[in-house]
Formats: C-alpha cells, structure tokens, sequence
C-alpha cells in the first residue's frame, strides 16, 4: 500500500486530495495545525478512528514553520509521495503578514526538501510543490505556459516564486523525483469563504434568503482562469505518477471577468445585474428577477465597491495554457465554469438553509464577512 503525506490537508486542495488517494487506496497522513477551534470541518466526513485496526486516514499535529516536527513527522510516516499544499494562501493577506508567508510558503518548501534528503529518503519519496499562476503576476497580454518568465506582484507570489525555484534545484543538484504544479485558481464549494468566488457564492445565497443586503467588492476589472478543485487535485497525483519529474500549467483556459462570475452566480437564483458607474462608484443593480422563490425587487443595488478590497499590486489577467498537461499526463477537466457556478450557489443556499433552521430554532449563528 502505497503511502501519501499531505501537508495543508485540512484546506481546500488538502480535502479533495486526501479523498481522492483514499480511493486510490492510499494510506494517508496529513499535517494539521494546532488551533484553539477544531479545523478539521473539511475533512471530518473521512476522519478514521485512530483507536480502530487498519487505519488508512492519519493526522498529526504540525507546521510548516517548524522544521523538528516536519523531519520527525516524515521519518515516521516514510512516504511515497509528499504533497506540500501547506501555505498561508490569500494573496492580500500576503500583504499584511509577508514575513510569515515568506517563512511558510518559501522556507517551509525547503524544509520539506531538505528533511526528505537528511532523511535519506531522496531515492524513495516523490514531492509535488503547490506552486501558483501567481509566479507569472506582471507578465501580461498572452497565455502563460511553463516557459513563460515569472513576475510575482505579492508578498505570496514571492515567497511561492522561492519554493518553485527550491524544488527546481533540489531535482536538478540531488536528482530529487520533484515537481512544481503550476495551479491556475480553482475553486469549489469547499473554497476558503475569503476568495473572491465564493465569497459571492456566499453573498449570493444569503442575498436570496433574505440575510444579507448587498455584497462589497474589490476590483471588478481582474480576469482570473477558473477551473473546479476536485479537476486539480487529479493533475497533482498524475504529476507524481510520470517517468521523470516535470513541471506542468493545470488551467482550463478560459478567463473570466470578477464582474462577469458575479453576473452568472446571480443569474443561479432568477436576478440579472446590470453593472452601473465606474471605478469606487460602480454598482450592481438588479435588473430583472425571475425566480418567485427569490422575490427581489428591481433596481436594488446588490453589489457596491469598497477599496479596502483592492491590492497594492494587482494581477489583472491570468489565462494558463494547459497543453503539455493535456499531452503528456493525458489530464483534462470535467467541469466547466458554469457548472462550478451552479454548483457553489447550489451548496450556500444548502448552506444558510441550515443556518435559518439553526436560527429558528433559538441558536446563535455567527456570520463574518471580508
Ligand atoms: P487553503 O487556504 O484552503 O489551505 C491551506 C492549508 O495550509 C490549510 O490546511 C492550512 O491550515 C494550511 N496551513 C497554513 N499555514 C500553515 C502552516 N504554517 N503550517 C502548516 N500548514 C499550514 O488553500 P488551497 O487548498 O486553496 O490551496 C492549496 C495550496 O495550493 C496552497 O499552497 C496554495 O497556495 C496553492 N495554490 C492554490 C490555488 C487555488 O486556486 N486554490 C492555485 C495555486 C496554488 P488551516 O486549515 O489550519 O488554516
Ligand atoms: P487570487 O484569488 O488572489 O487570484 O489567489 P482571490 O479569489 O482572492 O482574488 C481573485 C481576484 O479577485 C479580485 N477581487 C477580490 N478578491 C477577494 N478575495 N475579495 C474581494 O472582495 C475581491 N474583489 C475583487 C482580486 O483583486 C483578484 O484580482 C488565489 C489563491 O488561491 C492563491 O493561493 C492562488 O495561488 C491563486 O489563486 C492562483
């Protein structure tokens, strides 16, 4: 039975990945945070009681900031295949905290390398690198591949261009089986509530039950390459998978305006948004509304700009060009944007449904907004 270790299982990609190896049959350890709440609501529907015989599902507390934990922590599972998903992911935030993304998403790629050859373990242990459309940032005007040149525009995507390059080298001086997957944004309901998606997914949903006014948007003109997670995960196990190791673009693409996934999230629930004004002054405004279970009323503004939304440095395109992973890992996407859309509106409205039940029923639900 082969043996996969994911750090960042608890986020997003982690979730979808953990699933994907179990059917594998995999046995699967994953790294998660110590935090005062419990982070594991993503991957509790597959959580194995440690106490039971045969277990495949494995969690142990861990960091990325930590290089003692991360070297025990390998020395004891003795991976096949390591997949570093572990990061401080949000992009303006990068802005706020760039010295610890740096120390995560950079130095934290190289203490995975680096455990895996003090360890030994350089012959037997394959690594895969979240690695990020990001790198690309101010490059500009064509579809970016593998051998486009990077210009990362954060505090993220420079600490990311690091852990892209790290894993370069240490394939290339230690004859290390390791690989940079070059994601383009993915998205799906699991998404963190904070990137743009699906925080209107969110607003969309709660704007249809009547819980929520309006939603706050940053800048509206960025165009971002969307593909579905569940699509993403499935490159990075062939990327491990391959003869020799290589990096490879996962995108589907296509790009798409931020205001125009806006405009298909509203169309799920019956309300067409006609965008008026410019810059800070630009709003949604409800143009016509069709569906009698979602009753809201024409020319209310649902979509306002707020600048604290907007980046110091912004990436305003990104569009992958997903041929080499399409020829050499035979990869190629099941879902396309307008189905990722309904999907997530789909799963909010679930979502808030429940929360309304909750409410009803005299529980406090506590609701924050970025
Ligand atoms: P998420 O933000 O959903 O998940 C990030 C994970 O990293 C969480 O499990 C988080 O733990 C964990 N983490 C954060 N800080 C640390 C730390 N110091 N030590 C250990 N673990 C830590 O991200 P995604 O799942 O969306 O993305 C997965 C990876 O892919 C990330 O590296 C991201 O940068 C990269 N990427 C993502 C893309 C996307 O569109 N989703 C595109 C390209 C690259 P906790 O749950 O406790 O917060
Ligand atoms: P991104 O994703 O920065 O591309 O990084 P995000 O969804 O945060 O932003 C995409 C674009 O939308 C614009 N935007 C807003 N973004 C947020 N979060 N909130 C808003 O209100 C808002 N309004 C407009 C942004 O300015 C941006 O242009 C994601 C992360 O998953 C990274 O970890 C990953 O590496 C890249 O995708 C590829």
């Amino acid at each position: 039975m082969k043996k996969a270790l994911i750090t960042g299982i608890t986020g997003q990609d982690g979730a979808y990945l953990a699933e994907l190896l179990l059917s594998k049959g995999y046995e699967v350890h994953g790294i998660k945070r110590r935090s005062s709440l419990f982070n594991t609501q993503r991957i509790d529907h597959i959580y194995e009681d440690p106490h039971e015989k045969h277990v495949r599902f494995v969690l142990h507390y861990g960091d990325l900031s930590d290089s003692t934990n991360i070297i025990r922590i390998i020395q004891e599972v003795q991976p096949d295949e390591i997949y570093n998903l572990g990061a401080m992911s949000h992009v303006r935030v990068s802005f706020e905290e760039p010295e610890y993304t740096a120390h995560v998403d950079g130095i934290g790629t190289l203490r995975i390398l680096e455990a895996v050859r003090l360890l030994g373990l350089s012959e037997k242990t394959r690594i895969y690198q979240a690695s990020t459309s990001e790198l690309y940032g101010g490059v500009q005007g064509h579809a970016q591949s593998e051998t486009t040149p990077f210009y990362p525009r954060s505090p993220y995507a420079v600490a990311k261009l690091y852990g892209y390059w790290i894993t370069v080298n240490y394939r290339e001086a230690y004859g290390m089986y390791a690989c940079n997957g070059i994601l383009f944004n993915h998205e799906s309901p699991l998404r963190g509530e904070t990137f743009v998606t699906r925080k209107i997914t969110r607003a969309v949903a709660r704007i249809a039950l009547g819980l929520q006014d309006k939603v706050f948007m940053g800048n509206l003109d960025a165009q971002r390459d969307w593909g579905h997670a569940k699509d993403y995960v499935e490159a990075m196990w062939l990327m491990l998978q391959q003869e020799t190791p290589e990096d490879f673009v996962i995108a589907t693409g296509k790009t798409t305006h931020i205001r125009d996934f806006i405009r298909m999230a509203f169309a799920e629930i019956g309300v067409e948004l006609e965008f008026k004004g410019e810059g800070v002054n630009e709003t949604g405004v409800v143009v016509k509304s069709t569906n009698p279970d979602y009753p809201i009323e024409v020319g209310r503004e649902l979509v306002c700009i707020d600048e604290r939304y907007f980046r110091p440095t912004e990436v305003d395109l990104l569009l992958g060009d997903p041929t080499k992973a399409m020829t050499k890992l035979g990869w190629k996407p099941k879902y396309d944007l307008a189905a990722l859309v309904k999907e997530m509106v789909a799963a909010d409205i679930e979502l808030f449904q429940r929360d309304q039940l909750l409410e009803k029923s005299g529980h406090r639900v506590m609701n924050y907004f970025e």
